[in-house]
């Protein structure tokens, strides 16, 4: 079975177990920073990464690069679109409203410039949602989506909600809070 390792509250590891069970596969999780780890956790993950991925020996970090390695990898929903110029187009909002997403205040050294990045990242993504899609992978959640969710709900917690001017993307934030997956793979600590 896949083995998802990392830190129990790291959102990048988040993102790799949110992604398994949007495509539907078994994983487990093993997280090194807890009181009696799985012994798996030294002997597959000894540099203590968060995330990394352990497929059968074949281990793998980034989460990006996992999360796309986990969709291309195993049957189940496409969470990429098949055409290349859909894909680039997904690809892109990764790169471009995730990458902004990908802090949050409590992590940050500079907490006040996480926030002001924050705040732009919220803007970008209400402005990829101004077409009226109910997801960034549009019709239903794709990688985009999942790669931005443990961001916002660490955000929200660390006091940087998503403002309420931003209509689409509060609607959008909304809706992934009702969706069992990132209830299910959401960090204990956060429960
Ligand atoms: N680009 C990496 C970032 C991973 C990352 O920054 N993980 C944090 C934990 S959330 C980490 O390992 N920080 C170093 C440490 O905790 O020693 C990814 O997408 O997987």
């Amino acid at each position: 079975m896949l083995e998802i390792h990392g830190k129990q509250e790291c959102p990048f590891a988040w993102r790799v177990r949110l992604t398994a069970r949007e495509k539907g596969i078994a994983f487990e999780w093993i997280p090194h920073d807890v009181g009696s780890p799985d012994p798996r956790a030294s002997q597959h993950n000894p540099q203590q990464r968060s995330p990394l991925l352990w497929d059968e020996g074949f281990p793998l970090v980034e989460s990006l690069v996992i999360a796309q390695y986990i969709d291309e990898s195993r049957e189940g929903r496409a969470l990429l679109p098949g055409r290349a110029k859909e894909r680039a187009r997904m690809r892109e909002v990764i790169a471009t409203v995730a990458a902004k997403l990908e802090i949050t205040p409590s992590h940050a050294r500079d907490a006040n410039a996480a926030r002001r990045r924050i705040g732009e990242g919220h803007a970008m993504l209400d402005a990829a949602l101004s077409d009226g899609r109910a997801w960034l992978g549009g019709d239903a959640p794709m990688l985009p989506d999942l790669m931005v969710w443990p961001f916002l709900a660490l955000q929200e917690r660390d006091g940087a909600a998503i403002p309420a001017h931003l209509q689409r993307a509060c609607a959008f934030w909304a809706r992934a809070k009702e969706r069992d997956s990132l209830r299910e793979t959401r960090p204990r600590t956060l429960a």
